[in-house]
């Protein structure tokens, strides 16, 4: 179903939903039945809340780019959101489980743009767009009660966007089809997958992403991070947790819990 509809009041679901996000306060499901434009109309008038309250969009994430997700979650279609410079989180730093109501981390690779990436593009084009390209974990935060939603109240809900932890930033011309990644949790391995469970390639994310983006009106634009999807199932976190990930060729990335 597409087309924002008219009986659905988008602001009040925005405003509840950044406040479940801001006061880290769990929210029963959307009871609204939401189209997919309704969803994203939500998710842009939350966002429009947080830049209104200094954030700053730094670039977007995608989800349900591999079957592990979309199984874990029960969906087959892709998803994206919006991240801002307040979810960044240094490598090496420590979070507060307290900002967060049941927070998950998944193991994936990040883009850096150094250009504009619009529309339809092939491979080579996006190559070319991309300053770098990082081993990255997103920490992702449903605001919902007990982590279940639809797929439209997922998108309202800025597509579970919480939280992002980036290592060094390496050489996008080298391939990323195929690398080994391991999610460790206090030194076990958790998760143990390949960059090739994101769509075959993390780049096809990426080109996902500039069609998507663009026709939302939000275009991916020099200097935007895109976070390419989980490799693997989602893993909880609790407090006293260190999160690993390393990524064959492209190194690790890293943080703590308290
Ligand atoms: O792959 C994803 O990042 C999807 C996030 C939304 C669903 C979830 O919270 O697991
Ligand atoms: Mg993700």
């Amino acid at each position: 179903m597409t087309g924002v509809t008219e009986m659905v009041d988008i602001a009040a679901l925005a405003t509840r939903l950044d406040d479940a996000q801001r006061f880290a306060r769990a929210t029963p499901q959307l009871a609204e039945p939401l189209t997919v434009d309704d969803a994203y109309a939500v998710q842009a008038a939350s966002m429009r809340l947080r830049y209104a309250r200094g954030e700053r969009r730094v670039g977007i994430k995608m989800g349900f780019t591999s079957r592990a997700k979309m199984a874990q979650m029960g969906v087959d279609e892709m998803i994206w959101g919006r991240l801002t410079d307040a979810m960044m989180v240094e490598d090496g730093d420590t979070i507060a489980i307290a900002d967060y109501v049941h927070p998950r981390v998944e193991p994936e690779i990040a883009f850096l743009l150094k250009a504009q990436l619009v529309g339809k593009v092939t491979i080579p084009q996006a190559v070319a767009a991309l300053a770098g390209v990082a081993p990255a974990i997103e920490i992702i935060d449903s605001r919902y009660q007990d982590f279940k939603f639809s797929w439209t109240d997922v998108v309202a809900d800025n597509s579970s966007s919480s939280g992002f932890v980036l290592g060094a930033w390496g050489d996008p011309a080298q391939s990323i089809a195929n690398l080994g990644m391991i999610l460790e949790i206090d030194g076990q391995p958790r998760q143990i997958g390949s960059s090739a469970a994101i769509l075959g390639n993390p780049l096809r994310s990426l080109i996902a992403a500039a069609r998507l983006a663009e026709a939302a009106g939000d275009p991916l634009k020099a200097g935007d991070i895109v976070m390419a999807g989980g490799a693997t199932a989602a893993e909880a976190l609790a407090p006293g947790n260190h999160v690993r990930l390393s990524v064959q060729n492209l190194g690790t990335a890293e943080f703590s819990v308290k």
